[in-house]
């Protein structure tokens, strides 16, 4: 699975997803979109849906998009994308790159049914989900791919429940069952993968599945000069996986540091204290979700052995 890396140095300096946008400071999502933009050119076409992104950079007049890029309804980003596709093919202009950008909620709950359709015809579409780990743009709901304990307005921390009482839903491993071209999952705070898996998708032919990780400073309560630090303490505690699987093989791009057992050695509370959203969990929801990190990680492992 080798492929040349791409650095950020190697973007070139026009932006295609330009300034002026209204994203909070220290929008994960904010900082996929700009550099993705500058990977994949102006032969593009994008589609997005309800989200943060659609408010931030794309609400007439002041779109920052420079390149076409469309919306219809919240929960069919993969089949309008897929339509949009289908339809330049008919008029000549296969050469066009199709990208779905859509958040965690509108994949991996209400979007889920299309991205499985246009998935299992192998539409010629990259989707990427960008994952903040909920509904931010209406008010910080949680969705199926919030991780156990986070506090959203929905999974309140109180008397009754202390944050989301379910775990982190695994849409990579869904996409993987589809047997589609390509899989991978990335994030911000690994700018080299995620370039060089950007212009690996952006190349091949048929479904191709990206989720990144996506830091949310004002739903995550992190001070958002933190983005990348938060990011990066997700790979090494082992709450974000860095992997791609292609044509049938995975491999796990970065693996965190382990101790002499082969347990995950830098614990889940390291991650957990900087983000106000997980302040109210106690020691036994942190050993909780510490054990479903470690099985998360060995399960994570015996796949790449398994997909060789
Ligand atoms: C059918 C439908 N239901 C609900 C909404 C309201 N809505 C708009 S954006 C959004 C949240 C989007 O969440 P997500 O996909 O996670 O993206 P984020 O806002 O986090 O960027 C919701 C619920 C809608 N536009 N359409
Ligand atoms: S709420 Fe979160 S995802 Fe939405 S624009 Fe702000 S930082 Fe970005």
């Amino acid at each position: 699975m080798s492929s040349t890396k791409i650095t950020i140095h190697d973007l070139p300096k026009e932006n295609l997803f330009t300034g002026g946008h209204t994203a909070c400071p220290g929008c994960g999502a904010a900082i996929l979109v700009r550099n993705a933009m500058k990977v994949f050119g102006k032969n593009t076409v994008i589609y997005t849906p309800a989200n943060c992104l659609l408010v931030f950079g794309g609400t007439y007049p002041n779109i920052s998009w420079k390149v076409p890029y469309h919306h219809v309804a919240f929960e069919n980003t993969a089949v309008c994308s897929a339509g949009i596709k289908r339809a330049l093919k008919a008029s000549g202009k296969d050469d066009a790159l199709v990208v779905g950008f859509a958040g965690d909620g509108g994949t991996a709950d209400i979007g889920m049914q299309a991205l499985s359709g246009a998935a299992e015809r192998n539409e010629d579409i990259l989707y990427i989900m960008y994952d903040n780990e909920a509904y931010m743009n209406t008010g910080i709901q949680r969705s199926g791919s919030t991780p156990y304990g986070a506090w959203t307005t929905t999974t309140p921390a109180g008397k009754v429940i202390k944050g989301k009482e379910r775990f982190k839903k695994d849409v990579p491993q869904i996409m993987i069952a589809h047997n589609v071209p390509y899989v991978a999952t990335a994030s911000i705070a690994y700018p080299t993968d995620l370039l060089t898996k950007l212009e690996k998708a952006k190349n091949m032919k048929g479904f191709r599945y990206l989720q990144v990780y996506s830091t949310c400073p004002t739903g995550w309560r992190v001070p958002p000069e933190k983005t990348v630090e938060v990011a990066k303490k997700a790979v090494e505690t082992g709450m974000w996986t860095l992997y791609e699987y292609e044509n049938g093989k995975m491999t796990i791009n970065v693996k965190p540091k382990l101790d002499e057992n082969g347990n995950l050695a830098v614990p889940v509370r390291d991650y957990l204290k900087m983000q106000g959203r997980f302040r109210h969990m106690t020691d036994a929801q942190i050993e909780t979700l510490q054990k479903w990190v470690n099985e998360k990680w060995k399960r994570d492992l015996a796949l790449e052995k398994a997909l060789q």
